[in-house]
């Protein structure tokens, strides 16, 4: 009765080697083809060379994360209507290979936004950080985007200014790409791409994102459920509005508008734990509980929060989610999911990032931050130990 462990894979650049991931213990993969440019279509035969090299080593791609939604859907605009006959040509090439989970996001302009990828944490390991201070800094001094200085008060100005003045030019442009050029299959973004993808997002309610991803999904998943597909969104991270934009995947009423847009099986969600406990008034066990039925995947990771509304990504048992509550939860779905005869009743999931430590820390820094070996494979092995201990104490092992 126990999930599908599986591992994030960012194909054959990915400093950790599939023959790694095998030693995890993990089965699957969760991958992507971050070769071919947003909103083009994912053909078969690069499906299925992809595919292979996951086999040859042992393991099975279990989850595509992401299938990425070009900004064009998100805002409506420019060639979306092709890029979303694209989408359904690649799900339904995903279909045919026997590939059903598809991740996906919509949040605008940026995916996940962090402040210090390094921050020390007490025992020398290191893990990604969300400053508020920091972030004002970016988006005030460094990106300039007009009206910014609104969103904050005078002391937390007065706090990024600091920030902003502590660094020398070289901080600066390591702090920046930190923050706007971490997206595999997105590489060498510019602040000046970031004021031009805010640009089109100037006149865009947050009504206007739900009508665009509501018409989205209503094309989408009709395909999907033919191709025995289901598209699971991931959650905003941070879950709340940044940049000025609206954000809308991010509490309860929003995964309730999100089931509500689309009644299809296929109109899935990724629960990332780690991403909705970036807001306190998330009670995220009750989140689950809320959308279980509809959760195609899951991301396993918690936050630490101070009162200044900043974050570190906490150990995986830590922090504020209630990790044992959680998989409790996700066992006892599996259960009525199995009851109820249902095909895909074991859900997978990832230790979802992990810190820099050990070994790693002498490396060179990985290029996917949060995804270095060690750190998430404690988080495996934490979470496969907590799941073995639920599963005997409900006499399943
Ligand atoms: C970060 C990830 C996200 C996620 C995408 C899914 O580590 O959780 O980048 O993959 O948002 O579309």
């Amino acid at each position: 009765m126990n999930m599908e462990q599986t591992f994030r894979w960012y194909g054959p650049k990915d400093p950790v080697s599939l023959e790694f991931v095998r030693q995890t213990g993990a089965t699957g993969v969760v991958s992507s083809l971050h070769h071919i440019p947003y909103g083009e279509v994912w053909t078969v035969e690069e499906i299925k060379k992809h595919q292979k090299l996951i086999e040859d080593a042992g393991l099975t791609w279990s989850v595509v994360e992401s299938l990425p939604v070009h900004e064009d859907i998100k805002t409506a605009s420019g060639r979306y209507l092709e890029y979303i006959e694209n989408y359904k040509i690649s799900l339904r090439n995903l279909g045919e290979c026997g590939i059903h989970v598809i991740t996906y996001n919509f949040m605008p302009v940026l995916d996940w936004i962090r402040t210090d990828l390094r921050y020390k944490l007490p025992d020398g390991s290191e893990a990604l950080y969300f400053n508020q201070a920091q972030f004002a800094a970016f988006e005030v001094f460094i990106l300039q985007r007009k009206g910014a200085e609104k969103d904050y008060t005078p002391e937390k100005l007065a706090e990024a200014k600091a920030f902003y003045d502590s660094m020398d030019e070289e901080a600066r442009q390591r702090f920046t790409s930190g923050l706007i050029d971490n997206f595999p299959g997105f590489k060498g973004v510019t602040l000046e791409d970031v004021r031009a993808m805010l640009k089109k997002y100037e006149h865009l309610t947050r009504e206007n994102l739900e009508a665009n991803l509501k018409y989205f999904l209503s094309e989408v998943c009709p395909v999907a459920e033919e191709a025995g597909c289901i598209m699971v969104i991931h959650p905003d991270d941070p879950p709340y509005s940044i940049l000025g934009l609206p954000r809308i995947f991010s509490d309860i009423n929003d995964v309730k508008k999100l089931l509500a847009m689309v009644d299809s099986p296929a109109n899935g969600i990724c629960f990332c734990s780690g991403s909705f406990s970036g807001r306190l008034d998330n009670n995220i066990v009750e989140m689950f509980k809320a959308c279980a039925d509809r959760v195609g995947f899951v991301h396993l990771r918690s936050t630490q929060h101070d009162n200044n509304g900043n974050f570190f990504e906490a150990n995986h048992l830590e922090g504020v989610v209630d990790m044992y509550e959680l998989v409790k939860a996700i066992i006892e779905e599996q259960i009525r999911r199995k009851k109820a005869g249902r095909k895909d009743w074991r859900l997978p999931f990832r230790p979802d990032h992990g810190h820099t430590m050990l070994d790693d820390l002498a490396k060179p820094p990985c290029p996917n931050p949060g995804y270095t070996a060690i750190g998430r494979l404690k988080g495996l092995a934490e979470i496969r130990g907590l799941e073995f201990g639920i599963l005997k104490s409900m006499g399943l092992k």
